[in-house]
Parts: structure tokens; C-alpha cells; sequence
């Protein structure tokens, strides 16, 4: 696992392809747009598991997982992730995904559905998705993220 670096502020995510899958260089392209545009990246490299993407993410105290899954196999290694993040006290990390989620390339709004409302993710790209647009998502996802954090903070004091 690589180390965030420590000048990043924008915040933290975790990167991975998971489960049996070695297409390792979209999440690379991924990663490096990341960096470039602020964000520490602690990359889990290809064939990870969602024990590592929670260990990760605890132990970095990360924003969110940016989960990349092409060879058709999304469907048996995503279910359960926001279920495992939960369990281990980080539920309301965000989780994206991309790559190619499905085998083939069925309606686009159903597969999202699929992984949004049914497995809990919040938001998911299809195939040749630009890095810019999963960065500009993330910055506003994170800011929503800690100003709820900050009004709950206020609100309990
Ligand atoms: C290169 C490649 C390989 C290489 C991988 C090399 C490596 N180490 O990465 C090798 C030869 C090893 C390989 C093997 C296999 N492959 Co292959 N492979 C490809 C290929 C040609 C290109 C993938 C790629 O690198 N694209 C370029 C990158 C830049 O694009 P990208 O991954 O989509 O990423 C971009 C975005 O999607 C996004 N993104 C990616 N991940 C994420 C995650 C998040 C959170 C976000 C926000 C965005 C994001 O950011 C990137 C930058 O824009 C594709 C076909 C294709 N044209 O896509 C098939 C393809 C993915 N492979 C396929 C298959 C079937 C296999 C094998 C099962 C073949 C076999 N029978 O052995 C094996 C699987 C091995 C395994 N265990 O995973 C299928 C998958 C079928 C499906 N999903 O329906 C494809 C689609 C080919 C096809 N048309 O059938 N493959």
C-alpha cells in the first residue's frame, strides 16, 4: 500500500481494482489525476480485497474509496462494501466505482441503480469516464461531507 503524500489537503481516498481483476491502468490514470489535483492517494494496486479497501480507509482516515472493477465481475465483489464499512465504524465514507461494471454494456441507468440504490455506492461511472469528472464530484461530495460533519459538531456541543 502507498502512503498519501503529506502537503495533500483535499483529502484522502483509497484506490483499488477489486476482486480477481488485474486491469490495473485506468485506476493508474485515475490516481494520477487525483494527485494532480490535490488529493493524497493510497492505492491498493490490482486483485484487492474489501477488507483491504476498509482496513485502508480506517487507517488513513480516508474521504472516500475509489473502487475500479473491469473485467465483468463488479457484480460479486461490490455487494457487501458499504455493509463492511459500516460495520467497521466508517459507514458514511463515499465509495464511487468505474471502469466496467457490468459484462457488456447494458442500459446505463439501470446498472447505476443497480450499484447506487442497491449496493449502497455513491455514484458510479461508465466505461471512458474523464478522471475530471469523478475530481469534480469528489470536491463536492467531500465539502457537503464535512460541512454535515461540522454541523453535527456545533449541534452537540
Ligand atoms: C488491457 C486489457 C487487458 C490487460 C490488462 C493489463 C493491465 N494490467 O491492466 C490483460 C491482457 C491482462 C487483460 C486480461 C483480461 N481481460 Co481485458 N481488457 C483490456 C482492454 C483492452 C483495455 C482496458 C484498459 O486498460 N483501458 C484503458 C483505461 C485507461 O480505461 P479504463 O480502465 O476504462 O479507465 C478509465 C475510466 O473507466 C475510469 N475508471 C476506471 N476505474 C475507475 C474507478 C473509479 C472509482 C472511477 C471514478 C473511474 C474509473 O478512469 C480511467 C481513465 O479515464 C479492455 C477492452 C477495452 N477497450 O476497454 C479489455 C477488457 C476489459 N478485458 C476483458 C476480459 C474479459 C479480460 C479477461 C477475462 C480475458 C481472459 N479471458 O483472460 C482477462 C481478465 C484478467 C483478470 N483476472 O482481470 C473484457 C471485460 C468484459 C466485460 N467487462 O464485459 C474487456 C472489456 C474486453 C472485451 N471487450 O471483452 N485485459
Amino acid at each position: 500500500m502507498s502512503t498519501p503524500a503529506p502537503s495533500a489537503s483535499k483529502g484522502t481516498v483509497v484506490t483499488g481494482v477489486i476482486g480477481d481483476d488485474v486491469h490495473v491502468i485506468g485506476i493508474r490514470i485515475m490516481e494520477y489525476a487525483l494527485r494532480r489535483s490535490g488529493f493524497a492517494v493510497v492505492s491498493l494496486g490490482p486483485l484487492a480485497s474489501q477488507k483491504e479497501f476498509v482496513e485502508a480507509a480506517i487507517e488513513t482516515a480516508a474521504d472516500a474509496l475509489f473502487v475500479s472493477s473491469l473485467n465483468g465481475h463488479a457484480e460479486l465483489h461490490l455487494p457487501g462494501l458499504r455493509g463492511a464499512c459500516v460495520e467497521a465504524g466508517i459507514g458514511d465514507i463515499l465509495i464511487y466505482a468505474g471502469g466496467q461494471l457490468t459484462i457488456r454494456q447494458p442500459e446505463w441507468s439501470g446498472v447505476e441503480r443497480r450499484f447506487t440504490q442497491g449496493m449502497g455506492l455513491d455514484r458510479v461511472y461508465p466505461p471512458g469516464t474523464s478522471p475530471d469528472v469523478p475530481i469534480r464530484d469528489l470536491a463536492a461530495d467531500i465539502a457537503a461531507r464535512r460541512r454535515r460533519a461540522g454541523a453535527a459538531a456545533e449541534a452537540s456541543e
